[in-house]
């Protein structure tokens, strides 16, 4: 089979496309990469031409174009199995912890934009927005099994989904307990994470379109 290809947005801000680029290299699977800057005239055309979705992150396979980042993920997963905890319960929650991201949070999303470029700086936020700070160091704490530095002890995809999160708690410099403040930190310190920052602190892009 030839090498997957991931598509991806820019890398200093798009944080779907940063979870599958992060597992697919922790699954050691080699692949080429393609970013498609976000926000130009020809964007959506250049989506459309991938998937119905017209969003990145897309795997080009084989056997055809896989979007969304879960999905992704799971593609890699089932090569990968140890990617998700080895324990049938503990995969359940750390499935669980994941959707959580993937569906919910709207106002961190919205209101702390991932932006790699960006110097940490406090900003005003809404109610909304604390009160999702809140209900995710809530979750880290539910779910941490103390075993690891990690969510569920080794790096497992619920910590790829947490990462963009952990890069906009750096950025707007959000005050966090402790046990959230050391688990953010080994996220930005893993080395595979660290690739993917110095490359997007070296991207340069046209004004966006809109
Ligand atoms: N649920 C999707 C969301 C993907 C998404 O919204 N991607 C953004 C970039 S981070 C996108 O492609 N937006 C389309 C655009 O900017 O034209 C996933 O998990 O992959």
């Amino acid at each position: 089979m030839s090498r997957p290809v991931l598509h991806i947005g820019n890398k200093s801000l798009s944080t779907w496309s940063l979870r599958p680029w992060l597992t697919l290299k922790k699954a050691g699977i080699a692949f080429d990469e393609n970013v498609i800057p976000l926000d130009q005239e020809e964007t959506r055309e250049r989506l459309l031409a991938l998937s119905p979705a017209a969003t990145v992150p897309v795997l080009e396979t084989a056997v055809g174009n896989i979007w969304d980042s879960l999905a992704i993920c799971e593609w890699v997963a089932e090569q990968s199995p140890a990617l998700w905890p080895e324990d049938a319960g503990l995969r359940a929650i750390a499935r669980a912890v994941t959707s959580s991201m993937h569906s919910g949070f709207a106002a961190l999303r919205g209101e702390l934009p991932m932006n790699l470029q960006r110097e940490p700086t406090a900003k005003d936020m809404s109610v909304a927005c604390w009160a999702d700070i809140e209900r995710i160091q809530a979750l880290w704490a539910h779910v941490k099994t103390g075993e690891g530095p990690f969510l569920f002890g080794d790096w497992s995809i619920a910590d790829a989904f947490f990462t963009p999160v952990a890069t906009r708690f750096e950025t707007y410099c959000v005050p966090l307990s402790t046990e959230a403040a050391a688990y953010v930190q080994t996220l930005l310190a893993d080395p595979v994470y660290k690739d993917w920052h110095a490359a997007a602190r070296l991207e340069t892009w046209d004004a966006p379109f809109h």
